[in-house]
């Protein structure tokens, strides 16, 4: 199946699903609605894929649809949204697993922790350490790559050997929890 194809079939779910509590955003929505939805879709969405969806993924997936949609496209279908969004991050989080990726870090740095507990959190134990204050080759790596020797920075390598240097923990955080949360 392509990807337009399970858009559409994806969208058809969704409606579904909702369609048999009710309004998807109607007043007399159950509050419980992502449990319930995650309930129905578990099987459906999995076949779709072709991987296994977890029903407490699908539950944080759902919410996070819900809050993205009314920040940033009230006005488009929701079904529509969601299913673009969910096809988006799967595509997404299938590279990003092959991808090599390296915390250059520090021990006693606060940001760097930030990022640590986050990969601790999503069991993110492919993720290569680096500690500059002990490795000087990593130091060196690290200076010779960005021209300075602020941690964090994460560094992406892809099977194409394409690579990117990531700093400021607050955008690792956020391309960590996008890829793999
Ligand atoms: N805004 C940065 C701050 C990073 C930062 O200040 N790191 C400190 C350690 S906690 C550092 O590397 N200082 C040494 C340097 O800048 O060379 C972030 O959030 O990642």
């Amino acid at each position: 199946m392509t990807n337009p194809e399970q858009h559409i079939e994806l969208v058809r779910l969704l409606q579904e699903t909702a369609a048999v509590g009710g309004e998807h955003s109607g007043a007399s929505r159950d509050p419980e609605w992502p449990l319930q939805y995650a309930r129905s879709l578990q099987a459906p969405l999995s076949q779709l894929l072709g991987v296994s969806v977890t029903q407490s993924r699908l539950t944080q997936w759902l919410l996070s649809a819900e809050e993205a949609h009314k920040a940033r496209a009230p006005e488009r279908s929701w079904a529509d949204f969601y299913a673009q969004r969910l096809l988006e991050h799967h595509a997404a989080s299938n590279t990003a697993s092959e991808d090599r990726l390296t915390l250059y870090y520090q021990p006693l740095c606060l940001y760097c922790r930030r990022v640590m507990q986050l990969m601790q959190r999503l069991q993110l134990d492919h993720i290569e350490l680096r500690n500059t204050l002990l490795e000087p080759d990593a130091r060196a790596a690290l200076l010779g790559a960005r021209g300075r020797a602020t941690v964090p920075v994460l560094h992406i390598q892809t099977p194409d050997d394409e690579e990117r240097w990531m700093p400021e923990s607050a955008d690792i955080i956020h391309y960590l929890k996008e890829m793999y949360a």
